[in-house]
């Protein structure tokens, strides 16, 4: 399962900075989304449909809906992919657990695709975040020049150090999700937005 190992890859060094950093983003994103439940619903969709199919199938959404246990699933390959402690994990879990009635917007047990939509935003609002947290280094709350050098440099150093050849083709189809996540069609910087925006796109890369 290689669609979330971007986050690691994206948050660098060292891991427990990484780690401290995105449980507290994670916390300013669940509170944006308790607190502005349509804002944040409209700010999920507007990357398109297209950006979340690919994982909620992988993660047994075939029949329409994710199941509590097929996420946990889900969510331990990425923990042992990305070599997340076991007390990690249960962080995890537990926070996932205390979070779980902010998506399954129906309380049933499950999540449908508008509601994995949510889950998967706020995973990916996190991650965007903290790659902010990382690499802004002039505080604009956006990457350019030397900040996006650096984490592209970081991203393809942790490819390598997990095995991953990233190769012509894969290296064509990650430029192409790199533009397509553009919204402000610069494609020197990247807002929050358009980070979160990539990571979706490029996790498909892999996914596929
Ligand atoms: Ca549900
Ligand atoms: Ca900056
Ligand atoms: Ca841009």
């Amino acid at each position: 399962m290689k669609l979330f190992g971007l986050v690691a890859a994206a948050t660098a060094s060292p891991l427990n900075w990484a780690v401290n950093t995105w449980w507290n983003e994670a916390l300013n994103v669940y509170d944006f989304a308790s607190n502005n439940p349509a804002a944040f619903r409209d700010a999920v969709n507007s990357v398109g449909d297209a950006a979340y199919t690919p994982s909620f199938q992988y993660c047994g959404g075939n029949d329409g809906i994710v199941s509590a246990q097929e996420l946990t699933v889900c969510a331990a390959e990425i923990a042992e992919y990305v070599g997340m402690s076991q007390s990690s994990q249960n962080f995890v879990y537990n926070f996932a657990s205390k979070y779980w009635d902010v998506v399954d917007t129906d309380s049933n047990g499950a999540l449908d695709f508008d509601e994995y939509k949510l889950a998967i935003g706020a995973f990916a609002a996190t991650n965007a975040r903290v790659v902010i947290d990382a690499y802004d280094n002039n505080g604009d709350g956006q990457l350019a020049g030397a900040e996006l050098t650096e984490w592209k440099n970081q991203a393809i150093q942790a490819f390598g150090n997990w095995g991953w050849s990233v190769d012509g083709q894969t290296y064509a189809a990650l430029q192409a999700a790199y533009a397509n996540a553009q919204t402000d069609g610069d494609f020197n910087t990247c807002s929050m937005l358009e980070i979160a925006r990539f990571q979706l796109n490029a996790g498909n890369v892999f996914l596929q």
